[in-house]
């Protein structure tokens, strides 16, 4: 059964994803993405779409050129999960590459 983080959970978390923060008076967390152009942020996005269908979890995001403005959260809980922290933790790993 899909659980919400706790609050000490959702600390723990953004702690160890570095640039993803809390969304004002939701529980959600984000992050702004900045890419070399808009292929390479559309090319990032792709990756991101075929994980979130694999794992049945998808973000909600936003792109104009080459920004990609990434917020997190698990309809399903109405907050957040460990599915949020696994997509966050995938997207820092690919974002470097
Ligand atoms: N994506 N972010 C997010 N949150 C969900 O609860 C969710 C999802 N993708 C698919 C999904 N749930 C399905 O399990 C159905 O509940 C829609």
């Amino acid at each position: 059964m899909l659980q919400k983080l706790t609050a000490q959970e959702q600390a723990e978390a953004l702690t160890q994803l570095k640039d993803w923060s809390l969304v004002d008076g939701r529980e959600a967390i984000k992050r702004t993405l900045i890419f070399k152009d808009f292929n390479a942020a559309f090319g990032f996005m792709t990756r991101v779409a075929l994980y979130a269908d694999k794992h049945d979890h998808h973000p909600e995001w936003f792109n104009v050129y080459n920004r990609v403005e990434v917020t997190l959260a698990t309809h399903d809980v109405q907050g957040l999960s460990i599915r949020d922290v696994k997509l966050a933790t995938f997207i820092n790993e690919i974002y470097h590459q």
